[in-house]
């Protein structure tokens, strides 16, 4: 019976995969069309919008617990809120319906939306707080990186791994002044670093396609809920991860606490910030190195998106044309 059960819900979670695309294609055409305007919180309210309606369709019982916060403090997509027609699976929602709001309000590159469904229980419930990670591709042995290790050898251990000198790897780092001394230290031993402005889901995806995107690893200090949307798509690609909350007041490890972190310091693999069988699906606002932004041409709109799903480690990418005066209301 239990078999049968676990079977089912395998099918259905399959039908979803694509499902998912729907929604963080709705999200991203919505966000788009605010492109460029100058104004991250209306941009992100439609998408906001536009996730949750697509949300609320899909045959799921389903919880957000990464979202735009708490109750309180955000009308929708809030931590704890249900999502679906509640017949179906009970499944875990992570959100970031725009991620990168400022990327896309300036028209810059890699702004997405991004989304994970994962079953119930097994992602981190991560807070709104900052996080370290670090963050490889795949191919590497085992726990050749850690985030207690320095920098300086974190990349001799991944430069010796690769067969390469130091000065040959190319480290992806936020740029933020917390970061001064990791990027001092990082170009004293001759490391190549790019430095981005926003957008670090982005950024830990990429170091899993060294050839292609030039990043060997990812190092420093994002948002925790990225950090978990990163992990989902990693569980599938392979590669490795690790994250540390930053819970620095009384307030927000009591925040954590009431999310599930007994220990405000624990160091998480990826396999503990998703633990489970993940889908993680994400459609490009504006365009970037992993995904084409929305374009607008005449009647057709044009999206791609790829979705990673973990149970069979498959990526797809999706290019759709949606036409507007047909069925879809985007709106
Ligand atoms: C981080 C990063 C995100 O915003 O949360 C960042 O993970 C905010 O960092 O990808 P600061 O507080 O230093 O600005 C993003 O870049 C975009 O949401």
């Amino acid at each position: 019976m239990t078999d049968l059960v676990v079977t089912e819900n395998q099918i259905i979670e399959r039908i979803l995969t694509l499902e998912l695309v729907r929604v963080t294609e709705r999200a991203a055409v919505a966000s788009a069309r605010l492109r460029g305007h100058g104004n991250e919180k209306a941009a992100d309210q439609a998408a906001v919008d536009a996730m949750r309606r697509e949300l609320n369709r899909l045959p799921i019982e389903g919880t957000v617990v990464i979202g735009e916060g708490e109750r309180d403090e955000a009308p929708m997509l809030f931590i704890g809120e249900k999502l679906g027609t509640g017949r179906g699976p009970k499944v875990d929602i992570a959100v970031d319906p725009l991620e990168g709001t400022t990327l896309c309000a300036k028209d810059m590159p890699g702004s997405i939306a991004v989304m994970a469904m994962a079953q119930a229980g097994t992602l981190l419930y991560a807070p709104d707080v900052y996080m370290e990670k670090i963050a490889i591709g795949p191919g590497y042995p085992k726990g050749i990186i850690d985030l207690d290790a320095s920098p300086e050898d974190n990349v001799a251990a991944l430069a010796k791994a690769k067969g390469v000198k130091p000065n040959e790897i190319t480290t992806l780092v936020m740029d933020r002044p917390r970061h001064e001394e990791l990027i001092a230290r990082l170009r004293k031993i001759g490391c190549s670093i790019r430095l981005i402005t926003d957008g670090d889901v982005v950024g830990v995806i990429q170091c899993t396609e060294p050839e292609k995107t030039g990043i060997d690893l990812y190092l420093g200090i994002g948002g925790a809920p990225e950090g978990v949307l990163a992990a989902g798509a990693l569980r599938c690609v392979g590669g490795q991860m690790q994250g540390r909350l930053i819970l620095d007041t009384p307030e927000k490890v009591a925040r954590a606490a009431t999310m599930g972190v007994n220990d405000p310091k624990k160091k998480y693999d990826l396999s503990e910030l998703a633990s489970g069988d993940v889908v993680v699906a994400a459609t490009g606002v504006t365009d970037g190195g992993l995904l084409r932004g929305v374009r607008f041409r005449g009647n057709v709109i044009e999206t791609e998106t790829i979705i990673y799903r973990s149970v069979t480690g498959t990526v797809r990418r999706i290019v759709a044309e949606h036409r507007e005066m047909k069925k879809f209301h985007f709106d």
